[in-house]
């Protein structure tokens, strides 16, 4: 399905690309620190943790069902199973189908969903994992923003001791590609320091099961 034509962009038209190639060994990983202009990146923050229908969920986890250490919302063309979790998906906002032609005109790259996360301070977190569902295909591209309160994201490689941290601040883009997902886990570990809000949005191309394979 083609996208309508935008009339008017929420965000400065400032015609940035994403090609500051990071050294890792079988992975293909950009990093572009402060991609979006500080004011889209605060009229971003805002207006998604103003009007974002956030949610907590529970989740399986070795046989156990707890509650995810941040809220979430899913929004796109396809729904999400995970970890024993179905997300229906929400219908795309003008401000988020805006924000998704952005980053595809920055990542030459193609997205039909995205997931947000809310991390509500240093104790809310995601746990060591891929991005590796089915769904996603075998080289998945996920493009992830950041906005608000700058948190430590870590790569660890799955054989070798190898070890990447970034520190994602508020309007950077993450391009993880190629074969990052089945070599390399990735996780934003707690922390005690004091820390605000962070939302994160990773967007994602997702090729539902027709049921048929
Ligand atoms: O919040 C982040 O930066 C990472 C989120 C993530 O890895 C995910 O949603 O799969
Ligand atoms: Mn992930």
């Amino acid at each position: 399905m083609m996208d309508s034509p935008q009339q008017q962009s929420f965000f400065t038209d400032v015609g940035f690309d994403c090609h500051q190639a990071v050294a890792m060994p079988q992975a293909t990983v950009q990093w572009q620190p402060s991609w979006l202009p500080t004011a889209d990146a605060d009229s971003l923050l805002t207006q998604l943790h103003q009007h974002t229908p956030w949610q907590q969920l529970p989740i399986s986890m070795f046989g156990r069902t707890v509650m995810q250490p941040r809220l979430l919302a899913w929004y796109g063309d396809h729904s999400y199973t995970y970890s024993g979790l179905t997300l229906q998906p929400l219908p795309w906002t003008p401000l988020l189908r805006d924000l998704k032609a952005r980053v595809e005109a920055a990542t030459h790259s193609r997205f039909n969903t995205v997931l947000l996360n809310l991390y509500r301070d240093g104790s809310d977190y995601m746990g060591w994992h891929k991005d590796d569902e089915p769904e996603l295909g075998s080289h998945p591209t996920i493009a992830s923003i950041s906005l608000g309160a700058s948190r430590r994201f870590l790569f660890r490689h799955t054989q070798r001791k190898e070890k990447r941290e970034f520190l994602l601040d508020h309007g950077s883009l993450l391009l993880m590609a190629g074969e990052t997902q089945t070599h390399w886990q990735h996780a934003l570990p707690k922390t005690q320091k004091p820390m605000g809000e962070r939302i994160n949005l990773t967007f994602r191309w997702l090729t539902p099961f027709t049921g048929s394979e």
